[in-house]
């Protein structure tokens, strides 16, 4: 079979990725949803309410939402469709054209930003990768139409001062989106034993949140989330669709039919792990990443960030020939990795398919080549 030659999660060597085994629950619900087409809320009615019900969870259970049944929002194709949506609302709800980014912002907001015609302005961040939010309010400007804020940044998994950033929002009247794709599904447990700043909708200042299912949900793809604090906002982009739902229907996502699988999947999972057992697996992850971290250091080597803010540990390279080597050197051991270049690093993303041992045996190879690369 052609799947024979692509990567699996399950054998602990894709160290790079965002995504994972799904969950048993959710892979069989996804199999038996295979026809479910969101886009038709009037031929799949309970599927349309799972949706809202996901949406509910999402924003009372992970985002703090003081009044959850107020929130709106969709599970769509990715964290991708999730940020064009928000900057897309943001742009049509204030006239602006600018979009105040971290300069760690994914490259989803790029696309956005050419899509909607819109200007990103980067902020810089501190020694952790974490946006600098003086500078944030020193770069608004009357075209500012949206700031955005990072929970778990791509390349060192950093988590912004969503608080502060949140204050500033406010105090000036811009929208604030959270780009939580990764850490929606961790930080929210996280916090409940180490120190890291709320990023929902208790915050008054937060207006969207990008949350993806298919990261750390456990959900197989396509299933990113976007949730808005209430109707307002998607009011701006939604479109009518006459001929649909017997009285028609409307629609905010880009996308029209859309598969139901992932969203009842996600519904399963929510309701066979439920926040304890979401819980136990982001705690999990994040101790097996605090190891890692540790092995680094033993090895002699140096973490991006210490400790890291979620689970994915980022270990410093020395230099382009370092990263070029490892880049051979893994791929002849069978290690799938992924370099990042701000800060110039390999990055480990300590989702539930890895434990730290094994990512232990790949970071003696790291630090062979950062030896033999003169570090
Ligand atoms: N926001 C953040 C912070 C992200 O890290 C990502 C994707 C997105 C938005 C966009 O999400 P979608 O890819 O769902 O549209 N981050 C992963 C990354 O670039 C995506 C990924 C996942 C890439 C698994 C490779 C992979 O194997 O690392």
């Amino acid at each position: 079979m052609i799947l024979e030659r692509d990567s699996r999660y399950s054998d602990g060597t894709v160290l790079g990725s965002m995504c994972t085994e799904p969950h048993p629950v959710a892979r069989r619900v996804f199999r038996e949803a295979l026809h479910v087409n969101l886009g038709d809320p009037y031929l799949f009615p309970n599927a349309a309410e799972a949706e809202r019900e996901c949406v509910r969870w999402m924003a009372r259970v992970l985002l703090d939402h003081p009044a959850p049944e107020e929130a709106v929002g969709a599970i769509v194709s990715g964290g991708t469709e999730a940020n064009v949506l928000a900057a897309y609302a943001a742009r049509e709800a204030t006239g602006g054209r600018e979009i105040i980014v971290p300069e760690t912002r994914h490259f989803s907001f790029e696309k956005a930003a050419r899509m909607l015609r819109m200007r990103l302005v980067e902020a810089p961040v501190d020694e952790e990768y974490r946006v600098d939010v003086d500078a944030v309010q020193d770069l608004i400007t009357r075209d500012t139409a949206l700031i955005v804020g990072i929970v778990g940044t791509t390349e060192t998994g950093s988590v912004d001062d969503v608080e502060a950033l949140s204050d500033v929002a406010e105090d000036r009247g811009i929208p604030l989106h959270v780009d939580a794709a990764f850490g929606g599904f961790v930080a929210p447990f996280l916090r409940r034993y180490r120190d890291l700043p709320r990023f929902g909708f208790d915050l008054e200042g937060v207006t969207s949140v990008t949350v993806d299912p298919h990261k750390m949900g456990l959900v197989p793809p396509p299933a990113g989330g976007i949730i808005f604090r209430d109707g307002e906002l998607p009011r701006e982009i939604e479109v009518h669709a006459p001929y649909l739902s017997g009285g028609g229907s409307r629609q905010f996502t880009i996308v029209g039919t859309r598969p139901g699988a992932p969203v009842l999947a996600l519904y399963a999972n929510i309701l066979t792990l439920g926040e304890e057992g979401y819980e136990r697996i982001a705690l999990a992850c994040y101790r097996e990443t605090l190891r890692v971290v540790d092995a680094a250091k033993d090895l002699g080597l140096e973490p991006a960030v210490d400790p890291p803010h979620l689970n994915l540990a980022n270990v410093l390279l020395n230099g382009r020939d370092a990263a070029e080597r490892l880049l051979e050197e893994a791929e002849r051991h069978g290690w799938k990795v992924s370099i990042s270049s701000n800060p110039l690093g390999v990055r480990i993303v300590m989702m539930p398919h890895l434990t730290a041992d094994r990512v232990t045996e790949f970071l003696r190879l790291v630090a062979r080549v950062v030896r033999e690369c003169g570090g």
